[in-house]
């Protein structure tokens, strides 16, 4: 091991009197092997230099400790050794400091961070800074003494909050709740620095002794009952807060050494869960879509500080609210004033919705309305760097659109369609600038789904594709690259998902049993109310459209159809699969039990008791095989970004990693046997992919193509 005290993550200098400990392990100060250890070290020279009265811990560069390496869990529970001894022999040796430690927060702490920062004796922060436990992100609880210092500064509610929640909160909460000391505006080190001083010679307060505020048995036992059952709705089918909540009681029953042992027990049996590393996946995937092979991240960009939306239904309208609550101004353009003033009336709705469950305040609605701009004509198209069009799903009108932009935009504008479905090549060829047309498919309601799926004609230009992946993050979403198959990554594999739905209720399963299977699952929203919500009329019109390009003497489900010809097109006309109450409460409709066993009928098709496995095996498993066909086709880059596809849009347990890595989960072997089952019980539709039958052969999973194909993460 090299010598800590020569570290390069962490140094040790003094300013006057006063140590100061600084760790350097950019992008975020993560607690990576060799940083540990050269903390421990300046904490000896703390105590070995006569001169050195306290001492100051703070971060390099834009934050404190964004918490453990979580790198690091990756091989811990890839390799037979098991865990190492973990981050608390450090922390306690900082509490038993005989010299105050004062832990200076700026940018976050969070995780093992914030743990790191409660072992000392004193914190200060940043005004701007945040701190959190959000391990239960990861599937994990804190694992160093989080769940026992944090009530003790805290109280037992505020670290259930938050170590259930996994929120960050800000500063001046944090020093509302006793975990700050103190704000420190202006020159943070030097404040920092003379706080020290000032509490120097004064008795260090230990955080393991702190237990006034660990509350009686009796309103813990009210606060963790109730705790328990919030978890049980809000966070349905998840261990780690759960576990969280067992480990902050026991810091109320135990004394903190055992308290920890119980967390560390907690921690272990996270850490080692589908769970955990399903969610660990998600974490890495989801800054791994960011990076494209050919789109170094030195890609020049183009400014995005202007922009308009054609088309304000129930698509331009949450649109332009994202970029309007992105600061940047928007025009809203529609064929009409009736349509305008019906999706400027959607707008106001949608923001006075966000006031009332307090995610904007009125303020910052009124400043967002003011950058939303209405208009029926191209007049001011031309000050516009990124325009959307988001006019109805049909080829006709999109190049009549698209035609129009070409005309008016300025040039290096960016042209993009949001369509869900349609060929972006086709659209850019009637237009002189394809290397300005992508895609940009943002997902319903737009202002509040975070998946955005970007679509790469084959001439799109790098610099536009850079930056939309990177305009994607300023709007709050998580922008995918995809190719430009019919209906994407996206639809293209929801198709198969809701096609072997519709089959299943066709085949005698009960609309809420289909939906039932899925959501406990973990899906979201089974299947069919999904449609219900969506509206089965734009599918329908999806398929009407693409009826000619259908095999004959291949079966199609036809019951989604049926309701559509009665005019049921779900929520919106108020029955779809089910009838909907006042409140748009979904109800069961025995009507479409009877119509669908009588359609069947009529289609030769026999009605049988469905288990609730094969609804799961053949709806999720239809994803799957979809999913590893457009993976060997190259319309997605990493099996990985699927997953965040369908975490992020389609509302696909996190905790299940997202269908490719739930194939990696369950074993391809396994998967691809029984996709041919279904293929001999069912014909052509359940076709294995050949990459997923590859890959099983191999005793390979979807994880090693990504590896493979992109080396390592
Ligand atoms: N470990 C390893 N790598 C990390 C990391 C971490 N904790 N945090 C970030 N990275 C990498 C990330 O993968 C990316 O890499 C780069 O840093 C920039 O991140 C014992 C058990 C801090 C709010 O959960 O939430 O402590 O893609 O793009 O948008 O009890 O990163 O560039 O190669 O996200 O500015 C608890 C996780 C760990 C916080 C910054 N901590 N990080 O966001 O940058 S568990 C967390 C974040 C733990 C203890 C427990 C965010 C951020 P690359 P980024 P950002
Ligand atoms: P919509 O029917 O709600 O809205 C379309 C709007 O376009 C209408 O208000 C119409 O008046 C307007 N329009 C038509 N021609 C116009 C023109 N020449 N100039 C200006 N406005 C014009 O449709 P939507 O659901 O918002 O879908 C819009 C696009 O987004 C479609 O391509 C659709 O496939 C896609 N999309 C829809 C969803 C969804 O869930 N609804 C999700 C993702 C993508």
């Amino acid at each position: 091991m090299n010598d800590p005290t020569k570290s390069t993550l962490v140094q040790f200098t003094k300013i006057d009197s006063i140590g100061v400990i600084t760790i350097n392990n950019p992008p975020v100060n993560a607690l990576s092997p060799g940083v540990p250890e050269g903390i421990s070290a300046s904490i000896d020279q703390v105590e070995h230099d006569a001169d050195v009265i306290a001492a100051v811990v703070i971060g390099g560069g834009r934050t404190f400790v964004a918490g453990a390496d979580i790198k690091e869990f990756v091989k811990m529970t890839q390799s037979k050794d098991g865990p190492g001894p973990g981050l608390l022999p450090l922390l306690m040796k900082i509490e038993s400091c005989s010299k105050p430690v004062v832990m200076a927060i700026h940018g976050t702490a969070l995780g093992g961070g914030l743990e790191l920062a409660m072992s000392g004796h004193y914190r200060v922060a940043a005004p701007t800074a945040q701190v959190g436990q959000p391990e239960v992100n990861l599937g994990l609880i804190p694992g160093a003494a989080g769940t026992q210092r944090l009530p003790r500064l805290a109280g037992v509610v505020k670290a259930v909050e938050m170590c259930t929640g996994g929120k960050p909160i800000k500063a001046q909460d944090a020093l509302s709740a006793g975990i700050v000391d103190r704000l420190i505006d202006g020159d943070f080190l030097n404040g920092a620095v003379a706080f020290a001083k000032e509490i120097a010679g004064k008795p260090a307060p230990k955080t393991r002794e702190r237990n006034q505020k660990l509350g009686t048995p009796q309103d813990n036992s009210t606060i963790f009952a109730s705790a328990r059952e919030t978890v049980r709705k809000k966070q349905r089918n998840l261990i780690a807060p759960l576990a969280a909540i067992d480990a902050i009681e026991a810091a109320t029953r135990l004394p903190f050494e055992e308290g920890c042992q119980a967390e560390a027990r907690l921690f272990l049996d996270c850490l080692y869960s589908d769970q955990s590393k399903a969610l660990i996946h998600v974490f890495f995937s989801e800054r791994e879509v960011a990076k494209i092979p050919d789109v170094p991240k030195e890609t020049p960009v183009i400014p995005v500080s202007s922009a308009a939306v054609v088309g304000a239904g129930t698509m331009g309208g949450g649109i332009a609210m994202v970029f309007a609550n992105a600061g940047i101004p928007v025009l809203l353009k529609e064929a009409d004033q009736v349509a305008l003033d019906r999706g400027l009336a959607n707008i106001q709705k949608n923001y006075a919705t966000s006031v009332k469950r307090g995610r904007f305040t009125q303020q910052f609605v009124d400043e967002r309305l003011k950058l939303i701009q209405p208009t029926l004509t191209y007049d001011d198209f031309s000050k516009a760097d990124m325009v959307i069009e988001a006019v109805f799903e049909g080829m006709a009108l999109k190049k009549e659109v698209f035609a129009e932009l070409d005309r008016v935009c300025k040039p290096g504008a960016i042209l993009a369609s949001n369509t869900s479905t349609l060929n972006i090549d086709e659209i850019a060829a009637v237009t002189s600038r394809a290397s300005s047309v992508i895609g940009t498919h943002f997902f319903s309601p737009a202002n509040v789904m975070r998946l955005l799926e970007i679509v790469r004609g084959k001439a799109t230009g790098k610099e536009v594709i850079a930056t939309c992946m990177q305009l994607s993050k300023k709007l709050g979403k998580v922008g995918v690259l995809v190719g430009n198959c019919r209906s994407f990554v996206g639809n293209r594999m929801f198709h198969p998902y809701v096609r072997e739905a519709t089959f299943l209720v066709e085949e005698g399963a009960s609309v809420d049993a289909v939906d039932k299977a899925l959501y406990d699952f973990g899906m979201a929203m089974g299947p069919l109310a999904t449609l219900d919500l969506a509206g089965l009329d734009v599918g329908w019109r999806i398929r009407k459209e693409y009826r000619h390009l259908e095999k004959p003497g291949i079966r199609q489900p036809f019951a989604g159809d049926r309701l559509c010809e009665m005019g049921r097109f779900g929520q919106k006309t108020g029955s779809g699969w089910y009838k909907y109450d006042e409140a748009r409460v979904a109800v069961p409709d025995p009507e479409v039990a009877e119509w669908t066993k009588k359609w069947s009928a009529e289609a030769g098709i026999a009605q049988r008791s469905i288990q609730s496995s094969e609804i799961v095996d053949r709806c999720i498993y239809a994803l799957i095989n979809e999913g590893a066909r457009i993976l060997e086709e190259g319309y997605a880059l990493r099996a990985s970004d699927i997953d965040i596809v369908y975490v992020n849009g389609y509302g696909f347990p996190a905790y299940r990693g997202g269908p490719m890595w739930y194939a990696d989960t369950v074993g391809l072997k396994k998967v691809s046997e029984r996709i041919g089952e279904f293929h001999r019980a069912h014909g052509e539709l359940w076709e294995p992919a050949p990459l997923l039958e590859e890959l099983a052969a191999a005793g390979k999973t979807f994880a090693d193509f990504d590896k493979q194909k992109l080396g390592e993460r």
